[in-house]
């Protein structure tokens, strides 16, 4: 017998309306306790939420979901009363008097799941929207809960079916084995999917950095402007400037939001041969944040011949600071190449321009959400899929099977097609209760 749950699902405290929502069988008989009567399936109805003794301890409105055709596929019934807690709890405690049992966190999410009404992809958006920090991130999530990322992955998926069921045709007939593998068509398709999960993995990328937000760095010689692009981008005078070479020292981080992207600015030290121990150590961890940055932004003084720019593991944009000594104007003068004035906030405007070209998000398809089990999944597919193209091309059929069949395991994963109860449990627990 599949219990029946019931939670506050609207956030602690105070607030114009709060919703107690039950979920499973015993929904029905729950709203005839409390209502009088169940309301029409998904009609807004105006009611008293009566106790056990026919006293209304509240009054509002009342909806009824009947299952399949629920959030959770269930039948469900959501009150929608005051937001007071004690009103709220009395709500709650009415029901669970019905037969109804508190429900975990993330159960009603994961009942959606496991009745199929989202896939495993879905259901964790669900979390990443209640929890998105930004609107950038809120979209992403968005993507994902509509479905949009499982079917990105599932084309893919679908794409690798009829690549193997080809690779595993030509197996059944070994005379001809190598043939059916030398076509190049059949290379062709493997790359494609190769190429399509480069993209997804691109996007899913960008994904997690909205979710996780992302370390700029900005780095360069003592004295070229460093920490006053930081408080030009962030409109504050966060950082210390003075016109001594080597006046920052700590690392000092800043968030800051560029047209919904959550970004953590991070100055540093200005780095060059020194005496000073102090400096040294800031020195030293200028170079450590610079080698960890997700971004770099290197800043040389407008117009210096032979910049010497060091070359970093991530993305680098150039900016050229003071431009307004030179005269030369500010704006982007190349690809992650900027000039800009810090003193006079000419150009401020483009280097957030270029601060979101460099990040991946200007431009280009949307980003996905992209969780760290995403990512792994989508990466363990194309290895696979790679090792399947190298077999194809050496032409063992079965070892190329295998690794497609690999592939395929990845990508199913991800949208919850085969789930160990560990993972299940993980994904859901993560949930707050009443979602
Ligand atoms: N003319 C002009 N001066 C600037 C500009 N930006 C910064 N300065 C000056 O350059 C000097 C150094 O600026 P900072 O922002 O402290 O430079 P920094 O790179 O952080 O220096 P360190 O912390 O020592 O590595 C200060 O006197 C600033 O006023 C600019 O765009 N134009
Ligand atoms: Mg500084």
């Amino acid at each position: 017998m599949i219990e029946t749950i019931a939670a506050i699902a609207t956030p602690p405290g105070r607030g114009g309306i709060g919703i107690v929502r039950v979920s499973g069988p015993r929904a029905r008989s729950v709203a005839e306790a409390i209502l009088g009567q169940c309301p029409v399936p998904r009609a807004a109805t105006y009611a008293a939420f009566k106790d056990a003794d026919g006293d209304a301890i509240d009054e509002g409105l009342a909806l009824f979901f009947a299952a399949p055709h629920s959030y959770t596929g269930e039948d469900v019934l959501e009150l929608q009363g005051h937001g007071a807690p004690v009103v709220l709890d009395l709500l709650l405690n009415l029901t669970l008097s019905k037969g109804v049992r508190l429900a975990r966190p993330g159960e009603f999410t994961e009942r959606a799941f496991l009745n199929e009404r989202l896939d495993l992809a879905q259901a964790e958006s669900v979390i990443d929207l209640i929890n998105s920090a930004s609107e950038q991130a809120a979209r992403s999530a968005a993507r994902s809960l509509t479905g949009e990322f499982s079917k990105a992955v599932m084309a893919i998926d679908q794409n690798v079916l009829e690549l193997r069921v080809y690779v595993e045709g030509a197996i059944d007939f070994p005379e001809d084995e190598i043939d059916f593998l030398a076509d190049r068509e059949v290379a062709i398709a493997a790359e494609a999917i190769d190429q399509a999960l480069t993209s997804i993995l691109e996007r899913s990328a960008r994904g997690t950095s909205l979710h996780e937000g992302l370390d700029l760095v900005i780095g360069g010689k003592p004295n070229v402007g460093k920490s006053s692009i930081l408080n030009a981008l962030v409109g504050d005078e966060r950082a210390i400037v003075t016109g001594i070479p080597g006046t920052t020292r700590d690392l000092l981080d800043v968030d800051l939001v560029i047209d919904g992207l959550p970004i953590r600015v991070r100055d540093t030290a200005g780095i060059r041969e020194s005496v000073d121990v102090v400096e040294q150590e800031g020195i030293a961890r200028a170079r450590a944040a610079l080698d960890r940055a997700d971004a770099v932004m290197w800043v040389i003084e407008d117009g210096e011949v032979d910049p010497n720019i060091p070359a970093f593991a991530a993305p680098t944009l150039l900016v050229r600071n003071k431009c307004d000594l030179t005269g030369r104007g500010a704006g982007c003068v190349a690809d992650h190449d900027v000039s800009l004035s810090a003193l006079t906030g000419a150009g401020v405007e483009d280097l957030k321009r270029e601060i979101k070209k460099l990040i991946g998000f200007e431009g280009g398809e949307g980003a996905f959400l992209g969780r760290r089990r995403h990512i792994a999944a989508l990466k363990a597919a194309q290895a696979a899929v790679r090792e399947g193209l190298a077999e194809i091309q050496a032409g063992r059929g079965e070892l190329a099977a295998e690794a497609l069949r690999t592939t395929q395991q990845a990508l199913g994963d991800i949208v919850g097609v085969t789930t160990t109860d560990e993972l299940l449990g993980e994904i859901f627990t993560a949930f707050c209760i009443g979602k």
